[in-house]
């Protein structure tokens, strides 16, 4: 059995979070464990404003024991982490246990909740996490923040960001266009861009025109992290990971008013009734 593990906050509503990504494991066929870093609620008499509980120090401390110490794992990705201590533990745990396939996930806003989620920790997520990541997946809005530049709105702004952001250490860059960067360019394919620090390759598939993709950075970063346990180059990893994120797109619905999930299963249904 291939052990992959996440080290994420944990979202309540089960469309992002540990929860996408531990769905998403079990697609890919492997065995997956979870740190909890932060839980996020929501409030249904609020509008679902997202209110988010760090777990104390010590108890993540102890989950990465168990993970890490405790089994041992082919891959790990690391999502919201919401504390500096979250931040540091992550750290630790990656290096000392050698973990060389690392996918940061620099989570810095939820879709719906509308604002940037602990701006104070970017920095500290760049200087400490980058340069153990095999792979990062910025969003155009991460992408900014980690690269400094004002706005990526083009193809080539998206690749001026990722030579910055490979400079800070991590081997592979993979931007996330999406539908954002269609909508911007008038593209008519969901577009992303990676970089492994010498070239640049454009990963494009279907546009799924769908206001339900909430958890869908967090699915395709979990499906990058389980290619590579399963011992995929990073960029097959990526090409497959893009196809699983269209199904999951694709089988996205409306959980509430509020919010709507893509769903990990998704390619089973494309699959069987194509
Ligand atoms: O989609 C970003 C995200 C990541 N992790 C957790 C979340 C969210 C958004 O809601 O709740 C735990």
């Amino acid at each position: 059995m291939i052990k992959v593990a996440t080290i994420a906050g944990s979202d309540a509503s089960g469309g992002a979070g540990l929860e996408a990504d531990l769905k998403t494991f079990e697609e890919y066929g492997l065995f997956g464990m979870a740190a909890v870093t932060v839980i996020a609620a929501m409030d249904p008499d609020n509008n679902w404003a997202h209110a988010v509980f760090p777990l104390e120090e010590s108890a993540l401390q102890a989950q990465l024991e168990t993970i890490f110490k405790g089994a041992g794992v082919e891959a790990a990705k690391s999502g919201m982490l919401g504390t500096f201590y979250a931040v540091e533990r992550a750290r630790e745990y990656i290096s000392a246990y050698k973990v060389k396939r690392y996918v940061l996930d620099p989570v810095m806003v939820c879709k719906g909740a509308g604002e940037a989620l602990n701006p104070e920790l970017n920095a500290v997520v760049a200087e400490k996490l980058l340069p153990l990541a095999e792979v990062v997946t910025p969003n155009l809005f991460e992408a900014e923040q980690l690269s400094g530049l004002k706005e990526i709105a083009s193809i080539e702004q998206m690749k001026e960001a990722a030579r910055i952001i490979g400079g800070k250490g991590a081997r592979h860059v993979f931007i996330k266009g999406g539908a954002k960067l269609s909508s911007l360019t008038g593209g008519t394919e969901a577009t992303d861009l990676l970089f492994d620090g010498k070239d640049f390759e454009l990963v494009k598939d279907s546009l799924i025109r769908t206001a339900w993709t909430h958890g869908a950075g967090c699915t395709t970063s979990a499906a990058i992290t389980a290619g590579l346990a399963r011992g995929l180059s990073v960029p097959d990893a990526v090409i497959l990971a893009k196809k699983f994120i269209t199904s999951s797109l694709k089988g996205g619905f409306a959980l509430n008013q509020w919010v709507g999930p893509g769903n990990p299963s998704g390619w089973r249904k494309d699959r069987l009734f194509r």
